[in-house]
């Protein structure tokens, strides 16, 4: 896919495809051409025409003379109106950048941001060629295999408080994943989603701030979905749901939830400030009470990781008794023993 020409679509909520939300509405139905052609009074060539349009993109329609036409249910796409069909959202995802491929998601999300979108933009590609990582490292992101998406979102916080939005978004993340497929995922402090034990899930957020307020945030969530397998340097420490589950899971249908997830616990935390979300935090996170050591620049942190503070900082209780707090940005988490 990655020598073909990237389709690029943008669309905003109020002004959709209505010929694929209809056959999207239909969930697998019919829909007949007859009633498409009444619908936007346009002739029945027309419509084929439309039909053929979305062929184009990649959806597999199924045609029959005295039926009409249905969406096949192969069709797992990650256009704007698969998920507004399938979420209620408010704000979130108002407006959508899709790219059947791109280099990152995020890259091009701070570009966005940068000539000022709305609140809640998103960006979501089939595939990307360049998909990052933290601290320079990449993120495997295969054609129609999984979620690559980010979100532009301009919260009243002080840039200190931003990695709070990753805790925010790696709950929302497990949830979701929960949700769909019935398996616990486990948060990993800061930003690994977890299915026994490998990476089913990261999240890069990244800002653009001045001194004392934050002009937009990106972020960024990459979830591995129906990959059958990974390449050697990560086989043994990542997974996808399909592996987890042992069956295709819809990419659209895990994306409505999580956006809807995301949506709500962000506005609670707006409103209420983050405790709940903090409290569903501890739940989900494997480290908590456990013995860790921290990468953060030359320095190595050991000790038992406590708790998460009000700022989304790791408390670490080191071996010498002392308490230090550790936030996510700039650090990892080698392992734990
Ligand atoms: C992350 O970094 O986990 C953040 C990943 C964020 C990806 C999303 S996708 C949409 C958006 N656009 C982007 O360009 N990025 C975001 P980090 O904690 O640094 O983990 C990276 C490490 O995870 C790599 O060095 C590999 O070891 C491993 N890895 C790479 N691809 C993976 C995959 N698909 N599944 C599991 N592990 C992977």
């Amino acid at each position: 896919m990655s020598a073909e020409k990237s389709i690029e679509i943008v669309r905003d909520k109020q002004n959709p495809d209505r010929l694929l939300m209809m056959l999207l509405a239909a969930k697998g139905g019919y829909v007949s051409g007859e009633e498409i052609s009444r619908r936007f009074g346009v002739s029945r060539s027309a419509v084929w025409k439309q039909i053929n349009r979305l062929r184009e993109i990649g959806y597999e329609i199924e045609s029959s003379t005295r039926l009409g036409y249905r969406i096949s249910k192969s069709s797992d796409l990650m256009l704007p109106e698969e998920i507004w069909s399938k979420s209620k959202l408010s704000f979130l995802g108002d407006r959508i950048y899709y790219y059947s491929t791109i280099d990152s998601t995020n890259t091009q999300a701070k570009k966005l941001g940068q000539q000022g979108v709305p609140h809640g933009t998103l960006v979501i590609a089939d595939e990307q060629t360049g998909g990052k990582g933290r601290m320079g490292r990449s993120w495997l992101s295969p054609a129609r295999e999984g979620i690559w998406i980010s979100a532009i979102l301009k919260p009243q916080l002080m840039p200190f408080d931003a990695p709070k939005l990753t805790i925010l978004t790696a709950v929302a993340a497990a949830e979701a994943i929960r949700d769909k497929i019935g398996i616990l995922a486990e948060i990993k402090w800061p930003n690994d989603i977890l299915i026994e034990g490998k990476k089913v899930c990261g999240i890069l957020t990244e800002m653009s701030a001045e001194l004392d307020a934050v002009n937009f945030v990106v972020i960024g969530i990459g979830i591995n979905v129906n990959n059958d397998f990974f390449p050697e340097e990560i086989r043994d420490k990542a997974i996808s749901l399909k592996m987890a589950a042992g069956e295709m899971v819809s990419r659209a249908d895990v994306t409505a939830g999580l956006l809807e997830r995301l949506e709500y616990s962000y506005n609670v935390s707006m409103s209420q400030g983050f405790e709940p979300v903090f409290e569903k935090w501890r739940k989900l996170c494997r480290n908590l009470g456990k013995p860790v050591e921290i990468v953060a620049g030359r320095r190595i942190i050991e000790g038992i990781a406590l708790n998460i503070d009000e700022q989304g900082a790791l408390m670490i209780k080191k071996n010498n008794g002392e308490i230090e707090r550790v936030l996510s940005g700039e650090v990892s988490l080698k392992y734990e023993k």
